[in-house]
């Protein structure tokens, strides 16, 4: 009875918020001056608040050929947009994109105006036209909506029997609002432009839906007719008849949609005017929209320049847009989510619904991974604390807001249903013993200096109680070592059991998991931790000393040898139970008598026992201690390091470092049949930039490597810039990784979470 009464308290626990006062502030979220914003990074162009149900609004679009009408709305890999993304977006004020699909160039841009209590004003301006031959003049639709989240009320205002002019509504946060869609002109925004409007009323059981409802109600019974002109069919929203198999569910979402349908080129304005703004000078459209974005892209050029200053590195304009894009899809890329992760622990048989939480957070991809991933976070506020340090305070605060009592944070936060509708159900749940490089202390280190005290205040208690978690559930099995746990269950199917709490993946571990395990990424990861809880204790006059035991043991070089240098391999690495000859096989299988054999699969063989001893897999986790710049500079493993780094036997390549060196048994191998290689080869940015500035500090430190350090700081970085930039030309993305062999970007696309660092290395911002 006492043992099912731990396991109750500790399956309690997994689903009991922290206890210390949110790091966030009551009432920040809905604070107006970043209540209103581009926060729905999964489509294309669209603006919500930062509120738990929100009011939302979006863009859909769609080319009228006869061959094929395609509705745009989510962004998608599928789609095949020749590229997309913001040109430039301050975060918070204003933004300029630029969307190229097949023939058509839409810009779409948006300006907010404070003022009031809700959130102010904004304008939307969406440019259409022709792009490349044979596309003049083409018939288009641009579907402009405003919908609820389970609060508020829309009141249609439709005029000439189709043409939805304007909305009215109020919600909780917003009070009343109206929404108006103006009629379009000519491109340049003067002569009035001939057109045919539809409009839709329709409900759905949630947001994660609403392309479905829209896709359903339309009808190609259309005519566009215009004065004169030639005639042609088109789709266009009709009655909405409901979306099948969702009656029970009832409507959380009440959807208004006006559809306007013309010939490129053209342009379309939409205002929002808050209820509470008094003395407007008059509706931000035509003229004064035009002047105000102006007065925001000089504005937004002067800060970057101010900020990055890479006009006075002499960087061409080309770069420089180039590097203002990547932090403007950041930025732009920035969402709010609202909702309940799904998790499991050892203590609970099913998995469970975590604490309604909120989360203001940039993402990775918009188009493949729109949510928040842990420890890609801490590399994402890297850049934007250049950009707004404030924003980043509040983005930390949101995370650390999503700790348990037990001082977990789950590591890919997936809220609500337009989060889950992307995502596979397998990937859904997450699980309690799973960590995630702890790499919001980077982005603490580079805050500290300059956050006011009772934000450091606030966070304190919970940084102590994460802080903690590592320690205790990810211990390794000797004082000052470190273990992932989570690693794959069921070695047999693998070449080499993933790591995914590592962020690391599929990158070479012990062939064989077990408790033996030491980590040698964690373990670095740890120091750093330490050091940023010592500064910070200091600062707030709390005890500082246990952090900095910490720091001394896990940075001192004569420790971190003994532990983790292989002197034979010549490298640090990990160590395990592991077995260098392994192997995929195609498992032979016999056919019953009379039936045809079931598919082969790939299993792994072991040709020789494992035993513990070091992992042999040179590559980023072995340059962890230099990373994070726990090497002395005087350091006798630094030159070691340094030229393993600069081989093009093993990491240097013309376009970065690669992750494993390409003499490593695993190099570019797959892990099971339908697992291709991904941390076992390709470049990756983020751990480029620590590396990039890994040797900036060592160039600066006085030792016998200055000189070498310099050097490949020079080269290192130039690679990087060169390659992303030239696959940013030719591709038109930021991708998630590049490819060692030929620079070409790959995986997912866009990809300006980390990615995008290109900027501070660029900066040199370190
Ligand atoms: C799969 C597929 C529509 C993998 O950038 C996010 C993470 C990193 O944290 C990690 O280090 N990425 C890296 O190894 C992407 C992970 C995506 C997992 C979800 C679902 C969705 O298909």
């Amino acid at each position: 009875a006492l043992a099912r009464w731990g396991q109750a308290r500790a399956a309690a626990r997994l689903v009991t918020p922290h206890p210390a006062p949110p790091a966030l502030p009551p009432g920040a979220a809905a604070s107006p001056r970043r209540f209103w914003g581009s926060y729905r990074p999964h489509i294309y162009f669209g603006m919500k608040t930062r509120s738990p149900r929100a009011l939302v609004t979006g863009l859909m679009w769609m080319q009228q050929r006869e061959a094929e009408a395609r509705l745009r709305h989510t962004c998608e890999q599928g789609d095949g947009l020749s590229r997309y993304g913001w040109l430039q977006h301050d975060g918070e004020n204003f933004g300029v994109q630029d969307i190229h699909d097949h023939g058509l160039l839409l810009r779409t841009e948006f300006v907010k105006r404070p003022g009031g209590e809700h959130g102010g004003d904004w304008s939307w301006r969406v440019t259409a036209r022709p792009e490349g031959a044979g596309t003049q003049a083409s018939l288009i639709s641009l579907f402009f909506y405003v919908a609820t989240d389970g609060q508020g009320t829309l009141q249609p205002h439709v005029e000439d029997k189709t043409r939805l002019a304007s909305v009215t509504g109020t919600t909780e946060e917003l009070g009343h609002f109206k929404i108006s869609f103006l009629k379009p002109t000519a491109e340049s925004g003067t002569a009035p432009k001939y057109a045919s409007y539809n409009y839709l009323q329709a409900v759905s059981p949630g947001l994660h839906r609403l392309t479905d409802v829209v896709k359903s109600s339309l009808s190609n019974r259309f005519v566009f007719a215009p004065p004169g002109g030639a005639r042609q069919r088109f789709f266009a929203v009709d009655t909405f008849r409901g979306l099948p198999g969702t009656a029970e569910q009832g409507p959380r979402s009440h959807l208004l949609l006006h559809q306007v349908t013309l010939r490129l080129p053209c342009r379309v304005e939409v205002t929002f005017e808050s209820g509470s703004v008094a003395g407007r000078p008059g509706p931000l459209a035509g003229p004064a929209l035009t002047e105000e974005l102006a007065e925001h892209v000089a504005a937004f050029e002067r800060r970057f320049e101010e900020t990055f200053s890479l006009g006075r590195k002499g960087f061409t304009p080309a770069q420089q847009r180039f590097a203002q894009a990547a932090l403007s899809n950041m930025l732009g890329g920035m969402g709010y989510f609202h909702g309940r992760s799904i998790v499991q622990s050892a203590h609970t048989e099913q998995p469970v619904p975590y604490p309604e939480g909120s989360l203001f957070t940039a993402v990775p991809s918009r188009s493949f991974f729109p949510r928040g991933f842990l420890w890609d976070e801490g590399f994402h506020q890297l850049l934007l604390a250049r950009w707004d340090p404030a924003l980043s305070r509040e983005v930390i605060a949101h995370w650390l807001d999503l700790m348990n009592a037990e001082g977990w944070i789950p590591r890919e936060q997936i809220l609500d249903d337009e989060a889950r509708a992307k995502v596979p159900p397998e990937f859904i749940v997450q699980h309690s013993e799973n960590a995630n490089p702890p790499t919001l202390f980077l982005a603490l280190q580079q805050l500290l200096g300059a956050a006011p005290l009772p934000y450091l205040q606030r966070l304190f208690p919970r940084l102590r109680t994460w802080y903690d978690w590592y320690n205790t559930t990810q211990a390794g099995p000797l004082p000052y070592t470190f273990r992932w746990r989570g690693r794959d269950r069921d070695p047999e199917l693998f070449l080499n059991p993933k790591t995914l709490t590592s962020g690391l993946d599929d990158y070479p571990r012990a062939s064989h998991p077990s408790a033996d395990e030491r980590h040698l990424d964690l373990r670095c990861w740890m120091a750093l931790a330490s050091a940023v809880m010592g500064d910070m204790a200091e600062r707030l006059g709390e005890p500082a000393e246990p952090y900095r035991h910490m720091q001394r043991e896990l940075s001192d070089n004569g420790l971190l040898d003994r532990l983790h240098w292989a002197e034979h391999l010549g490298m640090f690495a990990d160590y395990g139970n592991h077995s260098q000859a392994v192997g995929l096989e195609r498992e032979k299988v016999r056919a019953a008598p009379g039936q045809v054999p079931p598919a082969p699969r790939l299993v792994r063989v072991v040709r020789k026992a494992p035993e513990l001893q070091f992992v042999g897999a040179l590559g980023y986790v072995s340059l962890f201690p230099f990373l994070l710049q726990l090497l002395r500079p005087d350091s006798p493993r630094l030159p070691r390091v340094l030229a393993a780094l600069r081989s093009e036997q093993h990491l240097w390549t013309p376009y970065g470092l690669r992750s494993l060196s390409r003499a490593s048994p695993l190099y570019m191998r797959r892990n099971t049949e339908h697992d291709p290689p991904y941390w076992r080869g390709p470049v990756w940015v983020n751990i480029n930039y620590l590396a990039v500035r890994a040797l900036h500090h060592y160039s600066g430190r006085e030792g016998p490597h200055r000189e070498q350090a310099v050097q490949l700081y020079r080269e290192l970085r130039a690679n990087l810039i060169a390659n992303l930039y030239r696959q940013y030309a030719a591709s038109g993305y930021l991708w998630e990784q590049y490819s060692d062999s030929t620079g070409k970007g790959q995986g997912c696309y866009p990809f300006t979470g980390w990615s995008a660092l290109v900027v501070l290395v660029m900066a040199e911002e370190y």
